[in-house]
């Protein structure tokens, strides 16, 4: 299939753009290098022949369209995003920008191409603070942040578009719980804690735990996220119709669950420091994969103990 990626050269676009090179694909890449890193795309590159990488906003007017007229994609996957929901506080126009506008574009250029399948980056953050666990895609979405906000937004604008209603377009929203990996920005103070832990073990300085470290994630790899991304844009499965899937593992792991992992690969390193619980931070999240395995027969793979190891020995 021939498939465009926006966002393509951040980290879960550029395993997601390696993924379906692997499987066969024809991927057009398309990147502003906001956040993304052109070194991201060193092995999708070396594939010249089925992969293309070209630098561009697709926040601006225009640029899905000539890109979409051109490539000619079967299916899009929508990644490009302000990233850090702290930069969606401080900068909400950006966030707009970035996070809605873009997606507008994602319809309207897939809907002048006829493109018959977006796959779109959501996030558990559409939840806000759910109590009841896990959290299936029916619990009640109360963003707390503009990044959460806007990622509901574009759920409803792309699932809402005349293609998708009309079910020409098959429009596949993801809800990604707690991403980890190589490639996450680990230098960014919003990195996710599996990358802030890392880079501290690596440079063996302790980590720092917010709270108690009794606080649970449902922590995903981006090779499995990955994977999802792939089976959502290819899947042939009859009836599979568009819709709001959580990708996430449904096992919940503790922050002292994954330092005690941490120094099993690094039995060196000093023991974390604690400090008081971040304001406003939520205590446990875990998602039901219940309704990604009916729908697109996903399950993740990677167990946190498999995952972290590759990610050190990688590292
Ligand atoms: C994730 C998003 C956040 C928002 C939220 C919605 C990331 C990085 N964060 O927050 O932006 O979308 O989901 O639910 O994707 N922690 C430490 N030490 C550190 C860093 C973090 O103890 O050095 C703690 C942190 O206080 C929290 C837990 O680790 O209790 C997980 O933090 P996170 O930022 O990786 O992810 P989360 O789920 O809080």
């Amino acid at each position: 299939m021939k498939i465009l990626i926006t966002g393509a050269a951040g980290f879960i676009g550029s395993h997601t753009s390696e993924r379906l090179l692997a499987e066969g694909h024809e991927v057009l890449g398309v990147d502003n290098f906001r956040t993304g890193h052109r070194r991201n795309l060193d092995a999708a590159l070396r594939q010249a022949l089925r992969f293309e990488l070209v630098e561009a906003d697709v926040a601006e007017s225009g640029v899905l369209d000539s890109l979409c007229a051109r490539f000619r994609p079967e299916a899009i996957i929508h990644l490009a995003a302000l990233v850090s929901v702290q930069e969606s506080i401080a900068n909400p126009a950006l966030n707009h920008r970035l996070n809605i506008t873009a997606t507008e574009h994602v319809a309207s250029a897939a809907a002048k191409q006829g493109v018959r399948r977006i796959v779109f980056a959501s996030s558990a953050a559409v939840y806000g603070d759910v109590r009841a666990l896990p959290i299936d895609e029916a619990a009640p979405k109360q963003p707390i942040s503009p990044y959460g906000e806007a990622k509901l937004s574009s759920e409803s604008i792309l699932l809402d578009s005349p293609a998708a209603v009309a079910g020409d377009c098959v429009v596949r929203c993801q809800r990604y719980f707690n991403v980890f990996g190589p490639r996450q920005d680990p230098a960014s103070p919003y990195s996710g804690v599996i990358s802030v832990f890392q880079n501290c073990y690596a440079a063996g300085r302790a980590p720092t735990i917010y709270g108690d470290g009794q606080q649970t994630r449902d922590f995903i790899s981006v090779y499995d996220v990955a994977r999802a991304n792939a089976l959502a844009a290819t899947s042939a499965r009859t009836g599979l119709a568009s819709g709001v899937a959580n990708i996430c593992t449904g096992r919940a792991t503790s922050l002292l669950e994954s330092v005690r992992i941490f120094s099993v690969e690094y039995p060196d390193a000093p023991p974390p420091v604690f400090a008081p619980a971040r304001s406003g931070d939520i205590v446990h999240s875990l998602g039901d994969p219940a309704r990604a395995r009916a729908e697109l027969g996903f399950e993740a793979e990677w167990t946190v103990e498999r995952a972290l190891a590759e990610l050190i020995r990688g590292a």
